[in-house]
């Protein structure tokens, strides 16, 4: 065979090896042939050893003739290897074994705050309410001069109130900041609505607060607002009382404390009987058999007077919940910090 003339013998070992990768069956087969074919020491390798015993005119023809063999084999060689592969997961996918349970994908649901929050605007929507929403970042205006709130009230100190930096676009406004409650919102509704008004504003509010179990730098309120001719603290008890009944059931006591807000005169707080104890006394209540739920009270007339409303023509009731509270209440949770921390062991239980 050494004898036969060159291009012969290449022409021979090119068909044997082009059968031979052909035939390959499996991954495993096709790399043993590619070492014995193309590898330092395969076939190739010593056909072109044998090369040098040639006379140098036919040298460079055969050279150039096994080169080319070379590339059509590798190229040969990778198609089949795409093609064992793709057949080899089309067999892997024959084989699963459709009677096995399948692995159940882990599914989301919304946050305990984002449900109670939805739940609340639900109850205020099926008595009549609008939902309204505004922006996080308020001027000072909105957040306390229009609620009433003097320039030197304790909650506008900069320990008490997110200021921003940046310059406010506004400045006859105030600066800017993050709102410490929702009814700056109330009071964007008022300024372009003439009355009656009858709107509910969830949202985000932040306070510096330093966190603990019942303090959270950020936390979530639903404020309400009705206005209209004749509105009296009858029509304020009777919605309240209605509301938490339903949020917390039907036989849920109630109990108006005097208390006081700039914004709102007269103004008061709501207990409703400890849930845990029903009146009797426990650590949930601090002996106490109530627990506050929120804040209420007749819109305050320089309110009105800041959005352009006659306080001798029309009258308000307005309230404010803190939602983490309620929601701690209801499911019996300790620490606010558990809403923020993104355990799924504690979202996964509501
Ligand atoms: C609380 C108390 C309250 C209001 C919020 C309000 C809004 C306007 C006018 C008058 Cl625009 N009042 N909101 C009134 C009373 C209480 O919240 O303890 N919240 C967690």
């Amino acid at each position: 065979m050494s004898d036969a003339d060159p291009l012969a013998r290449l022409a021979a070992l090119e068909a044997e090896l082009t059968a031979q990768l052909s035939d390959a069956e499996s991954l495993d087969e096709l790399e043993s042939l590619r070492i014995a074919i193309l590898g330092r020491k395969g076939q190739l390798a010593e056909f072109t050893k044998s090369l040098g015993a040639l006379p140098d005119t036919a040298r460079p023809v055969v050279g150039q003739r096994l080169n080319a063999v070379k590339a059509k084999l590798t190229a040969l060689l990778d198609e089949k290897r795409s093609l064992l592969s793709r057949q080899g997961a089309q067999a892997a996918v024959g084989r699963a074994d459709i009677t096995l349970p399948g692995t159940a994908p882990a599914l989301g649901r919304h946050h305990p705050i984002t449900r109670l929050l939805g739940e609340v605007c639900q109850a205020f929507e099926s008595l009549g309410f609008e939902i309204v929403e505004g922006p996080e970042v308020e001027f000072e205006y909105y957040n306390f001069e229009a609620l009433n709130i003097p320039a030197q009230h304790p909650s506008r100190d900069a320990f008490d109130t997110f200021y921003l930096d940046e310059p406010s676009p506004q400045p006859k406004k105030g600066g800017l900041l993050l709102r410490s409650h929702t009814s700056p919102v109330q009071i964007r509704v008022m300024e372009h609505r003439q009355p009656p008004v009858r709107v509910v504003v969830p949202g985000r509010v932040f306070r510096p607060d330093a966190a603990d179990a019942s303090h959270s730098f950020m936390f979530h309120q639903v404020e309400g607002l009705v206005v209209d001719r004749g509105i009296t603290m009858a029509h304020l008890k009777g919605l309240l009382t209605v509301l938490l009944k339903r949020l917390f059931g039907p036989a849920t006591a109630t109990r108006f404390r005097p208390h006081y807000f700039p914004f709102t005169e007269p103004s008061a707080e709501v207990d409703i009987a400890c849930l845990l104890c029903r009146g009797s006394g426990c650590s949930v209540c601090g002996q106490k058999g109530w627990v506050e739920v929120l804040g209420c009270g007749m819109v305050h007339p320089n309110v009105f007077r800041h959005v352009g409303y006659d306080p001798r023509e029309v009258t308000g009731l307005a309230f404010g919940l803190g939602i983490e509270r309620l929601a701690m209440l209801r499911s019996g949770i300790n620490d606010i910090r558990l809403f923020f921390e993104n355990d799924a062991r504690l979202l996964a239980q509501f």
